[in-house]
């Protein structure tokens, strides 16, 4: 017998351990097709709920909301807008080795490792129910996942028992060359056929999600913002010094910086949202549409936004020309008042349609400043990054006590009674911008010819307005630099210095001083609780 010559030759047991390794990589492949196969179910299954309730996007944002301000703001700066792709990366890595090993596991306990794959969808429905805007139904893409995994890793692992073999003939050993051995083929087949149709389970859901999506961009592309009932003045000239390496005064909407827990950008229909107004001292609480703040007079103006998350010469600031309802006057029709004229609420907190609360004082928007409710960014709909259909912005404050994407509902409350989400985790419940100033130009180890070297970046001190930049080298005197014009006191002023750059290692330090007369501290502070100070050096190297 042809089997017999190979089973007694030395080799037989390496075969056999062969065939043990063999199996072993196929129940991890098992394990691995079967989280595949949960994502993909689950996908199809958050088409039909939301697609916010799938398992990656629901434990992402778990993550999110209980990263502590200081790891938040260590991604924030290391992968930039990367760090949601970087969590869902590390997301999936971490899922993948997991699937792996319940797989290896479901070899040896068939059912236990099938048990096992409903632990990842009581994770994933744990995490989405607790998401802020969590509801029960979120549960399901990661249970209907799960439970369909189970089942295919169950039957996948199945194609891997030992084959039975007919009792030994007479004279035969009882170690045979195919014992420990199993059916290929029908496991084969088997990953196959499970692996296509959830494939096909996936790419249904990403379907049906995009169809749904496509709605919302057709309502933004079917808005025309009407003329500005109060225009912004044009941009001064002069605003733009129009130096190589310097940020362009208006920053445009594809380069302005996105900051945002969100994992999927919110695609709301403008033709289905509308926000209210109630709360502490509202006497006639408001709803109202999109198509209503369209026939509202509208205001525009150039304001700078920055980001408390922005350190020292940071990138998370960015000015552009925004249209919107003033935000004071929708209050004022609801009643409210300020806390100086006898209001009751001294917080409004804005909420968003993906659980976001922004928490901004009363006091603050009703203070005449153009604190508004933005419908248009640099002339067109808000992108969908930035907000569409309704954000706010107020003037002087940083994005998180103020400038609330994909708004939805405004409640009027008090400091004491209520913490929105950033302030529950440790940053300050008010947040003015603090007077910052940049070195745009030249970069950090740039090596400029010597001679006239301009020094220029910008400088930004929102409500109060810049009224001087200096910058010195190598900690010598301070020098005066041409301000470019200034367009409001809400936007950022760009500034250049000529510097005669002589041979050798040197560090340029630039601080601004706002319209009040407060120089910028060189006390160098964090950015949490409430944004970072010092002032921003470059090293520069001039050979
Ligand atoms: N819904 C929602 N709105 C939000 C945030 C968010 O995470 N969710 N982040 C805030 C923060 S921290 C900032 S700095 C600004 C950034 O706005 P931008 O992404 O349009 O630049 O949005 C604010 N509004
Ligand atoms: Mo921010």
């Amino acid at each position: 017998m042809k089997a017999d010559q190979n089973d007694s030759q030395p080799h037989r047991g390496s075969l056999s351990r062969r065939s043990r390794w063999a199996r072993a990589f196929l129940a991890a492949l098992s394990g691995l097709i079967a989280g595949f196969c949960a994502l993909c179910v689950a996908e199809l299954v958050a088409a039909v709920v939301r697609p916010e309730a799938g398992p990656v996007t629901a434990v992402g944002g778990a993550v999110i909301d209980r990263t502590p301000a200081a790891v938040k703001d260590f991604a924030i700066r290391n992968f930039g807008t990367a760090d949601k792709l970087v969590l869902q990366l590390g997301i999936l890595t971490l899922l993948a080795v997991f699937a792996m090993a319940v797989g290896v596991l479901a070899l040896r306990h068939r059912r236990l490792g099938a048990a096992a794959v409903l632990i990842f969808g009581v994770v994933g429905a744990v995490a989405a129910i607790g998401r802020p805007e969590g509801r029960p139904g979120d549960a399901l893409p990661s249970v209907v996942g799960a439970l369909v995994a189970a089942g295919v890793l169950y039957l996948l692992v199945g194609r891997l028992a030992p084959r039975t073999l007919p009792p030994p003939a007479a004279g035969e050993t009882e170690v045979r060359a195919d014992q420990g051995t199993f059916d290929r083929r029908s496991f084969v087949i088997a990953a196959t056929v499970a692996a296509a149709a959830s494939a096909g389970a996936g790419y249904a859901g990403r379907r049906v999600t995009a169809s749904q999506q496509a709605g919302a961009s057709a309502s933004r592309g079917a808005i025309t913002l009407p003329a500005p009932a109060s225009a912004a003045p044009p941009v001064p000239r002069g605003v733009d010094l129009g130096i190589r390496g310097l940020s362009s005064f208006v920053t445009p909407n594809k380069s302005f910086y996105r900051v945002d827990t969100a994992l999927v950008v919110p695609r709301v229909d403008a033709g289905r949202w509308s926000l209210r107004i109630h709360g502490k001292g509202v006497t006639r609480p408001l709803t109202v549409d999109y198509q209503e703040l369209l026939q509202r007079e509208l205001i525009e103006r150039d304001i700078t936004l920055t980001c408390v998350s922005n350190e020292v010469g940071g990138p998370y600031v960015g000015t552009a020309r925004w249209i919107g309802v003033p935000l004071a006057d929708l209050l004022r029709e609801a009643g409210v008042k300020p806390p100086s004229k006898g209001g009751k609420a001294d917080q409004l907190v804005a909420r968003s349609v993906d659980g976001m609360t922004i928490g901004t004082p009363v006091e603050d928007v009703m203070d005449g400043r153009d604190a508004m409710l933005a419908l248009g960014m640099n002339g067109e709909p808000l992108p969908f990054r930035h907000g569409f259909p309704v954000r706010m912005l107020v003037p002087g404050l940083y994005g998180y006590v103020s400038a609330c994407k994909w708004i939805k509902d405004i409640e009027l409350t008090t400091f004491d009674e209520y913490d929105a989400y950033w302030v529950k985790r440790s940053w300050s419940r008010e947040a003015p911008i603090k007077t910052q100033s940049r070195i745009d130009t030249p970069r950090p180890f740039a090596s400029p010819k010597a001679g006239t070297v301009p020094v220029a970046g910008v400088a930004w001190a929102q409500q109060r307005g810049i009224a001087r930049v200096e910058v010195r080298v190598d900690g010598g005197e301070w020098q005066t630099a041409r301000l470019a014009a200034e367009d409001s006191r809400d936007t950022w002023r760009q500034w250049v210095w000529e510097w005669p750059a002589t041979t050798g290692s040197h560090t340029l330090e630039v601080r601004a001083t706002d319209r009040t007369g407060a120089t910028q501290t060189d006390k160098r502070v964090g950015t949490v609780p409430n944004g970072a100070t010092g002032w921003h050096s470059v090293v520069v190297n001039v050979p």
